[in-house]
C-alpha cells in the first residue's frame, strides 16, 4: 500500500513521425500569427482604438442633439421618423451619434456611399452589442465608454444593427439601422 514510484527514464524519445507533425503544428502557429497581423493591416475591420470615458446622461444629452440637429425633414419641413425613431443625416465633418438602451437603437443614420463617418457609440444603461448585419461587424456597447468608430461604407443599402448581447426581455427586438444611399 505505498504510491508506486514511476521508473526514472519514463519518456521515449521523440521519433521521426512525432518530429513531422510537431514541426507542421508550428509551421501553421506561425502562418496563423503572420495572418492575424496582416489582417490588422489590410482588413479594414479593426475595432475602433479611440474610446473615452462618459457619463451615460451626457452621451444621451449629446446624441439628443446631434438628432435635433440633423433630423431628416419631409418635402413639408416635418422631422422624418420610422416606427418612432428619428432618421437623421450624418455629416463628414461632425461627429454622429448612436445610443443603445433597453431595447433601442437610436436614431436612423444615414450615410452616403464612400464617405468616412465618425460615429460615437456608447450604451445609456446596459451592456449592449453592436452587430452590424450583413457585414458582420461587432463591437461591445458599455456604458460609460464610448467608441468613435470611422465608418466607410463600401455598398449602398440597408444594414441592421442587432443587439447581440443578452440585455433582457426585450433584447431580441432590439433591432437598429443604417442606411447607406448612393450620392
Ligand atoms: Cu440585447
Amino acid at each position: 500500500m505505498s504510491l508506486y514510484c514511476p521508473p526514472r527514464h519514463w519518456w521515449a524519445p521523440v521519433d521521426r513521425e512525432e518530429k513531422i507533425w510537431l514541426s507542421i503544428a508550428l509551421v501553421w502557429c506561425l502562418a496563423m500569427f503572420g495572418v492575424m497581423v496582416a489582417w490588422a493591416a489590410l482588413g479594414g475591420q479593426n475595432p475602433p482604438s479611440e474610446t473615452y470615458r462618459i457619463k451615460p446622461d451626457e452621451f444621451a444629452r449629446r446624441a439628443a442633439r446631434f438628432v435635433a440637429a440633423r433630423q431628416r425633414k419631409d418635402a413639408r419641413g416635418l422631422p422624418v421618423y420610422e416606427k418612432g425613431v428619428p432618421v437623421v443625416e450624418a455629416a463628414e465633418d461632425e461627429d454622429s451619434y448612436l445610443l443603445a438602451r433597453t431595447w433601442a437603437w437610436e436614431p436612423i443614420l444615414v450615410l452616403k456611399k464612400d464617405r468616412t463617418y465618425r460615429v460615437r457609440l456608447s450604451s445609456v444603461d446596459l451592456q449592449h452589442g453592436f452587430s452590424l448585419q450583413p457585414v458582420n461587424i461587432n463591437l461591445q456597447v458599455l456604458p460609460g465608454y464610448e467608441y468613435v468608430a470611422r465608418l466607410t461604407p463600401s455598398s449602398a443599402g440597408e444594414f441592421l444593427i442587432v443587439c447581440n448581447e443578452y440585455c433582457g426581455v426585450g433584447h431580441h427586438q432590439m433591432v437598429g439601422k443604417i442606411l447607406v444611399e448612393e450620392e
